[in-house]
């Protein structure tokens, strides 16, 4: 097993706010295997946690030696609803975050709150209250409640890809996402747009109000080295691009598509 980290840019400020870590498995003979074909089975066989907690603890090292090399980055992971059930998990990874002394967050879906919501929505307050900043994945993509979406201690929320991959050659995409950019920020959390792979995209995102990016027009997922590496050069690049209105970064930064 192996982290990849992928960055997300804040429009307005023009800078990478913070950075997402995800789970890749190397296998000796299957080769590369993405979390959507082996989180299910971590979940059955009652691996997750312990997985969770490596990942955690890997996160935290990478973000404190970031931090000292003059990034000091928000982090996020994704969390497993299964283990926003387990009180034993919750009490171990605030106990890791606290004495860690790293900016972490925690990414989770409605999807997994509905299963049931009176306990996730308790331990995601105590996340909260340990300073672990929350969003909401995939929004859109599962089951989404109103009630419950009112009720989540969290400051961000993702709009899930589905979304913004056709956004500049769908009738349809821009309504919905223009929408719950407003949802959003009417229950005051930032809106980040995964997905996003075209520079026509992030231009509409960004008339539109949404507040970060992510998708592989600024990265793809990187190894930790990779990623220190795409700091350092983004803040040569930033130190020397003059504002020129919106997107000032220059034109070598976003990649083509
Ligand atoms: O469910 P979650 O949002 O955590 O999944 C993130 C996954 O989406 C990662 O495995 C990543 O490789 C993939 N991804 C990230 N950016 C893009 C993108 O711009 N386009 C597409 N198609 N996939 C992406
Ligand atoms: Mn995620």
């Amino acid at each position: 097993m192996f982290l990849q980290y992928q960055p997300k840019v804040h429009l307005r400020r023009q800078e990478i706010c913070s950075a997402e870590a995800l789970v890749r498995w190397q296998h000796p003979v299957r080769g590369l295997i993405l979390p959507g074909d082996f989180i299910p089975a971590a979940e059955d066989s009652r691996a997750i946690g312990p997985l969770t907690l490596w990942t955690l603890a890997q996160v935290i090292a990478d973000q404190k030696m970031l931090a000292a090399a003059g990034h000091d980055l928000l982090i996020f992971i994704n969390i497993s609803g299964q283990l926003l059930g387990d009180a034993a998990f919750v009490a171990r990874a605030c106990q890791m975050v606290q004495s860690g002394g790293a900016r972490i967050g925690f990414e989770i879906t409605e999807t997994s709150v509905i299963r049931d919501p009176e306990t996730a929505i308790a331990h995601l307050q105590v996340f909260a209250e340990v300073g672990i900043a929350l969003a909401i994945d995939d929004y859109g993509a599962g089951l989404s409640s109103l009630a419950y979406l009112k009720q989540l201690p969290a400051s961000e929320l993702k709009i899930d890809k589905l979304f913004i991959t056709q956004l500049t050659s769908s009738n349809r995409d821009p309504l919905i996402v223009r929408s719950t950019i407003d949802l959003a920020h009417a229950l005051d959390m930032e809106v980040t747009a995964e997905g996003v792979e075209t520079q026509a995209a992030m231009a509409l995102l960004s008339v539109m109000g949404c507040d970060m990016v992510q998708g592989f027009l600024i990265s793809r997922p990187i190894s930790i080295g990779a990623f220190r590496q795409f700091l350092e050069e983004d803040r040569h690049l930033s130190a020397a691009a003059e504002p020129r209105g919106s997107f000032f970064r220059p034109a070598s930064f976003w990649k083509s598509a």
